[in-house]
């Protein structure tokens, strides 16, 4: 624990970069969670002064942590996903939740592109062909066409559109799946899932997490997608049903996947690194310095607010 005199106690699950981290120090008393080897016995310790958890979109803040702080006014959240905070906890209580939206859209949108590219013309497996010497015995094996294919977006949100708006620079065409069509979209709106799998290419996922999107991307989406389509999952691993997906890889139903997000991160199913017919990134969607340089300043601008009592800069609940 890190003391500053008559300062508020704020709990943080996990850290932030040090250019956060210092500036917290100096503002407020801060209750380093991920070092406490009793969580419950630190939680208990530090309940009665604590008044905001600051989280991560990954970590967020279960019914159990909320209940166990009696004074807890704020869940501010370093991430736009809020999937991992009990929302409903925090509603019944009143305790205002924040997260860092837009910040970080143009980044998931290029890590997203990034990711169809790189399995679709094999970026990846190109470099290991190189770097293994193999080139000088064969010639890497052929790759697959951007341009001109179909590429479903499913979602279509802030982080959605933008992925749509990247995507006008490669000739495709874009369809996305929502509850509700975009009144303004030049896309074609599909209201089923399995319908676009149908028609597209690149099935792109970037819904939110939580219960009413939990497996979304099942086996028969994914057989709809087929042998010749792509996956790519920038959303939450929980979108998709892993098993669906993993027997799917291995026997070739789709034909590969780009992926940022996984269940059970950081400690993923080993059976991922063993395909040749996938990109691996490390739920790295905003993973770049400017990205993660402006969320967490808005965490820090939603604390500053709470606790000056003035209106909070992005708040969700
Ligand atoms: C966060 C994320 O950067 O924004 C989210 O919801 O999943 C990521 O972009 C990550 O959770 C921060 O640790």
């Amino acid at each position: 624990m890190t003391t500053t005199p008559a300062s508020p106690h704020v709990l943080m699950p996990g850290t932030y970069p040090e250019w956060d981290m210092a500036p917290m120090r100096k503002a407020y008393t801060i209750h380093r969670l991920w070092e406490a080897a009793d969580r419950q016995a630190f939680i208990a310790e530090h309940a009665a002064d604590i008044r905001a958890v600051a989280t991560r979109g990954e970590l967020g803040a279960g019914a159990e942590l909320i209940a166990a702080l009696p004074k807890l006014e704020l869940v501010a959240c370093y991430g736009v996903g809020t999937d991992a905070i009990d929302l409903a906890a925090c509603r019944a209580r009143g305790i205002r939740v924040t997260n860092t939206p837009d910040v970080l859209n143009g980044d998931v949108a290029d890590l997203a592109v990034g990711l169809m590219l790189a399995v679709q013309r094999r970026i990846s497996e190109g470099d290991r062909f190189v770097r293994s010497g193999a080139w000088a015995d064969a010639a890497m094996p052929l790759a697959t066409r951007v341009f001109g294919q179909r590429i479903g977006i499913a979602g279509f949100g802030r982080i959605g559109s933008t992925i749509a708006r990247r995507l006008s620079g490669f000739d495709v065409e874009v369809g996305y799946f929502s509850r509700t069509p975009k009144a303004d979209s030049p896309h074609r709106h599909f209201a089923s899932l399995a319908a676009m799998a149908e028609w597209c290419d690149v099935l792109v996922v970037i819904l939110p997490g939580g219960e009413a999107t939990r497996g979304i991307v099942d086996a028969e989406v994914l057989r709809a997608l087929g042998p010749r389509g792509l996956l790519v999952n920038v959303s939450r691993g929980t979108t998709v049903d892993e098993g669906a997906l993993l027997q799917a890889l291995q026997t070739r139903t789709i034909a590969g996947a780009g992926l940022d997000v996984f269940l059970n991160e950081p400690r993923i199913d080993p059976r991922f690194a063993a395909l040749d017919n996938v990109v691996l990134t490390p739920h790295h969607g905003s993973g770049t310095e400017q990205t993660r340089r402006a969320m967490g300043e808005l965490v820090r601008r939603n604390l500053e607010a709470h606790f000056a009592g003035r209106p909070l800069i992005t708040p969700v609940a």
